[in-house]
């Protein structure tokens, strides 16, 4: 595994690639270009300006995260075609500036979902939290307002103030999108991708639905092992994978992390751990990386990846806001740089371990 830390460009972020460049072990970073909207095409001349700036912080480009898929492509619209061939474009460009790891997600209407961006912990840190009673109670244009006033001035991934004026008219667009419908509009998508990943070696990596179930009564397909085996299965190319996320299928207490990790076996083409702590199954917390501020066994998730022969880029994800850092929730520099070097001690451990075996 390669160990990198999301960063959303120089315009975007509060966290400097110097900064990432100071954190043992890590190399690469998982970038986009965060102004782009779904559907655009981006340049070739605008992905290489991005990379030459990595590279003269001394880092590079692990993969992107994430070019964003229209949702009239999710919807299966009349016009889908024309940004499936923007897409393609996209990938080609990403292809010959030699990326190959793209990460994307098939959620309709809302990316991610929580509904506290700053729950306050006992020991005064603040973290993202979700309560299902709190979604049952809201209205979904309402969604985006209810925690606006938390973003700490930047703009959230999958939230973006434009598109969520727009929330009403997107629920329309999927009035008539039901589970099985998804699916199908998705293998057309990846059937129609395919033949460009293949030619330029760009490994797709589907995000889950976070959380893994439907939220607003919208559908919501990658949220299990049943469902994530049928997609690998309908269209069944090794480019054709997945970002095994652990805070978002682990969402559901019933999804066995290391056994789908397993099952996914050269089919993970990039991962993000991190913890959660539940109080109740519909009522969870973003806590730190470490098994025991939360509910997961990270060595076993670690493990699990090891046993697979993982060697794609992995990132530690959402950290807790902590020494009185201002970022984007989630995404500060401190929680996640300490989450980087705790996996990476389970890893060294894990290896070391096998060797001496
Ligand atoms: C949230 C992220 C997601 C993810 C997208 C991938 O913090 O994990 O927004 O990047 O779903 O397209």
């Amino acid at each position: 595994m390669e160990m990198t830390l999301r960063w959303y460009g120089s315009e975007s972020d509060t966290v400097t690639l110097e900064q990432i460049r100071q954190i043992p072990g890590v190399k690469g970073v998982i970038t986009t270009l965060y102004d782009t909207k779904p559907g655009e095409v981006w340049t070739r001349e605008r992905i290489r300006a991005m990379k030459e700036e990595v590279e003269d912080a001394g880092l590079h480009v692990a993969g992107i995260e994430s070019v964003n898929v229209h949702d009239s492509i999710k919807t299966g619209s009349q016009d889908k075609d024309l940004y499936i061939d923007h897409y393609i474009e996209t990938l080609e460009h990403l292809g010959q500036e030699d990326i190959h790891m793209v990460c994307y997600n098939f959620m309709p209407v809302f990316d991610w979902t929580r509904t506290e961006l700053a729950r306050m912990r006992e020991d005064g840190s603040t973290v993202l939290a979700y309560t299902q009673e709190a979604v049952d109670a809201l209205e979904p244009e309402k969604m985006f307002a209810s925690i606006a006033g938390d973003t700490n001035g930047s703009v959230m991934p999958g939230w973006e103030p434009e598109r969520m004026e727009h929330v009403k008219e997107l629920f329309a667009m999927y009035r008539d999108i039901d589970d099985e419908k998804l699916f199908e509009n998705l293998k057309y998508f990846l059937e129609r991708i395919m033949p460009v990943c293949g030619k330029y070696d760009i490994n797709m990596a589907i995000h889950p639905d976070d959380p893994a179930w439907s939220v607003f009564g919208l559908p919501r397909i990658i949220i299990n092992k049943a469902n994530i085996l049928r997609m690998m299965q309908m269209v069944d190319d090794p480019h054709n994978g997945v970002t095994f996320c652990s805070g978002s299928y682990g969402t559901n207490l019933e999804n066995d992390l290391p056994d789908m990790i397993r099952a996914l076996k050269g089919r993970i083409h990039f991962a993000h751990v991190r913890n959660l702590k539940f109080h109740s199954p519909t009522n969870f917390e973003e806590a730190a990386h470490l098994s025991a501020d939360g509910s997961f066994d990270m060595y076993e998730i670690m493990k699990a990846l090891y046993d697979i022969g993982f060697d794609g880029p992995i990132r530690p994800d959402h950290g807790r806001m902590i020494w009185g850092e201002k970022a984007m929730p989630g995404y500060g520099l401190y929680d996640r740089a300490l989450g980087a070097a705790y996996l990476n001690g389970l890893w060294e451990a894990i290896e070391k371990n096998q060797k001496r075996a």
